[in-house]
């Protein structure tokens, strides 16, 4: 029994190992900044490789992030404040109309897994909701998601809103139909085409 194990099952999909693993690990007392460090973290970063090198499909990457998230729900009671590898606050949300939230939540737990600490604010998130949350939670990040042209609009609107008032916020953008030229053309801070470079940004933002 060893962090290693728990980093096998999480890219074994296994969520039940995965648990049941953590908590003996605690048990053990092992450190739990290891445990989510080399673990599930670690884990998550090579579902990330696999899933950019081809080797690894959304679906399997979907259940890889619920095996984490579910040894992260174990792990959280145990993680004494200051002791998580948190880098910084990312909000997450589909923007205003759009009921779409399958890629979003992909992105969220992989920043989650990532170590981000990650607000998910649902889907048909208006512009306000967005920057009420992120001033609330003081938060370093807004990441947006958008699955249809119609949507797409709204992401501006937010960029704008940011703009306006001054806000000290990244802005990232994803989304079947979002384009590069498109964030570009908002002036987004990143458009990410998958969850593993959503992560790899968020990681250039918060160094
Ligand atoms: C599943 C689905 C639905 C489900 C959604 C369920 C849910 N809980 O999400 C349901 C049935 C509800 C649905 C409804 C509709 N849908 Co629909 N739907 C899809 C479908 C088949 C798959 C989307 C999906 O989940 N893909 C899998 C995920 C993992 O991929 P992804 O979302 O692209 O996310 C990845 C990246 O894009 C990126 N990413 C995503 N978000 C973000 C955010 C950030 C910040 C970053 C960095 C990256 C990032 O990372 C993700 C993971 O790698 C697509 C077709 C398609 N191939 O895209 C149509 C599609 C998006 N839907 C479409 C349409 C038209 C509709 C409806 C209008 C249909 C209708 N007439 O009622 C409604 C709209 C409802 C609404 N108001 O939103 C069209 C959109 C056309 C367009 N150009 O606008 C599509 C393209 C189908 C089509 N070919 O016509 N839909």
């Amino acid at each position: 029994m060893s962090v290693q194990e728990i980093f096998d099952a999480v890219l074994d999909l296994d969520e039940d190992v995965v648990v049941e693993l953590v908590k003996k690990e605690i048990a053990t007392g092992t450190d739990v900044s290891k445990i989510l460090n080399e673990g599930l973290i670690g884990a998550m970063d090579e579902v990330g490789k696999r899933f950019t090198a081809g080797d690894l499909f959304v679906p399997e990457m979907l259940m890889a992030a619920q095996s984490m998230k579910a040894g992260l729900d174990e792990l959280k009671p145990h993680l004494a404040q200051g002791a998580t590898a948190t880098r910084g606050a990312v909000i997450i949300g589909t923007v205003k109309g759009d009921l779409h939230d399958i890629g979003k939540n992909l992105v969220s737990m992989m920043m989650e897994g990532a170590g981000f600490e990650v607000f998910d604010v649902g889907m048909d998130v208006d512009t306000e909701k967005f920057l009420a949350t992120a001033k609330e939670k003081n938060a370093s990040i807004i990441a947006m998601s958008a699955l249809l042209t119609t949507t797409m609009p709204a992401m501006e609107e937010v960029v704008k809103a940011i703009r306006e008032q001054g806000l000290n916020l990244k802005t990232m953008i994803g989304g079947a139909p979002v384009t590069p030229a498109f964030a570009q053309k908002i002036g987004a801070d990143a458009y990410c085409e998958d969850a593993p470079a959503a992560v790899e940004a968020a990681r250039k933002f918060i160094a």
